[in-house]
């Protein structure tokens, strides 16, 4: 049996009801507590199928936030590895997994803009594209110090999440800028750091983010102004350590525009893009602020767990 949460979490997550790496990871276990809380499963290894069904529906909901799987593995694992224990006891441990998951996964918010606010000087106009959770942390964190700081803020076409960070910004009184994605080079001069989100790390620390994030970082480099990324350590993709691509999710194109008035044109939607490492750095994790090239390391300490798989 499926719990209807499941159903209803996947379907918001892929319409963007709920959207960011962090959000969507969080939901998904969510869901994911309420289909073991709710099973029937009288056996531990049908209690285990379902769970994973449950588990495969949620990470098709989307597929190039890492997050949302390595989340559910997580999950997944710590049920794997406590299977000898009798079916009560595996799902107290299984929804222990979900709290934690949970919990961790908001402190490492709070801890990146801890660590982050230390990068951030007073005086600084900060860049920042789409709406992650991790770089507004790093951004509020370092304005509730008492930092002057500034905000210019891409639209992030064609979903216009940069509406959203405008308004969270200016709720909080931070000084706030909203311009089009095509205006980033012109504004960079006037920037002294980028600060943006990441759905997915590769293992050589390349950054899969919001469509745009390539233009920023390039637009960056050739001001010579830093560009740093905010992401969890459940961000990294331990895929790639094993030569696995990160799929850029194409998503439908009437959200570029209407295909009736455009009839003969073809509209393509890619929702992310990559920037290589050698744009980046600096990546402020809840662990420490680390540069690109030593994603493979956090990977390794990090999400050792990923492996579950072959246990
Ligand atoms: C959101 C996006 C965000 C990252 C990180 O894309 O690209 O920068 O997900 O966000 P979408 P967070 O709106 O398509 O989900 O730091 O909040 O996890």
């Amino acid at each position: 049996m499926v719990a209807n949460m499941v159903i209803e979490t996947t379907k918001k997550i892929r319409d963007m009801e709920i959207r960011g790496a962090g959000k969507i990871a969080r939901a998904a276990v969510e869901a994911l507590k309420n289909q073991i809380m709710v099973s029937r499963a009288k056996s531990v290894n049908d209690f285990i199928k379902e769970v994973e069904n449950a588990a495969n529906i949620l990470k098709s909901a989307r597929p190039t936030a890492v997050s949302l799987p390595n989340a559910v593995n997580y999950v997944l694992y710590n049920i794997k590895i406590n299977k000898n224990l009798d079916l009560d006891e595996l799902k107290k441990k299984a929804l222990e997994a979900c709290d934690n998951f949970i919990k961790n996964s908001l402190e490492a918010v709070r801890k990146i803009g801890e660590i982050g606010a230390r990068r951030i000087s007073d005086g600084d106009t900060i860049m920042t594209h789409c709406n992650s959770k991790a770089a507004l942390s790093v951004i509020k964190t370092a304005f509730r110090q008492g930092k002057d700081i500034k905000v210019i803020a891409t639209e992030s076409r064609p979903r216009y999440q940069g509406h959203l960070t405008v308004k969270e910004l200016s709720d909080e009184g931070i000084d706030v800028t909203l311009i089009v994605d095509s205006a980033v080079r012109l504004f960079m001069k006037k920037v002294d750091k980028v600060i943006v989100g990441a759905d997915s790390i590769a293992a050589n620390g390349a950054v899969v983010n919001k469509i745009g994030t390539s233009m920023l970082a390039l637009a960056a480099n050739e001001a010579r102004v830093l560009f740093f990324v905010a992401a969890e350590t459940y961000k990294f993709s331990p895929q790639t350590l094993l030569g696995e691509l990160i799929e850029i999710e194409e998503r439908d194109a009437s959200e570029v525009a209407d295909p009736e008035k455009f009839k003969g044109v073809k509209i393509r939607n890619p929702a992310f893009d990559v920037t290589p490492p050698e744009y980046i750095d600096l990546i402020i994790t809840e662990k420490g602020v680390i540069p690109p090239q030593a994603a493979f390391f956090v990977i390794r300490e990090e999400l050792k767990w990923s492996l579950w798989n072959s246990i």
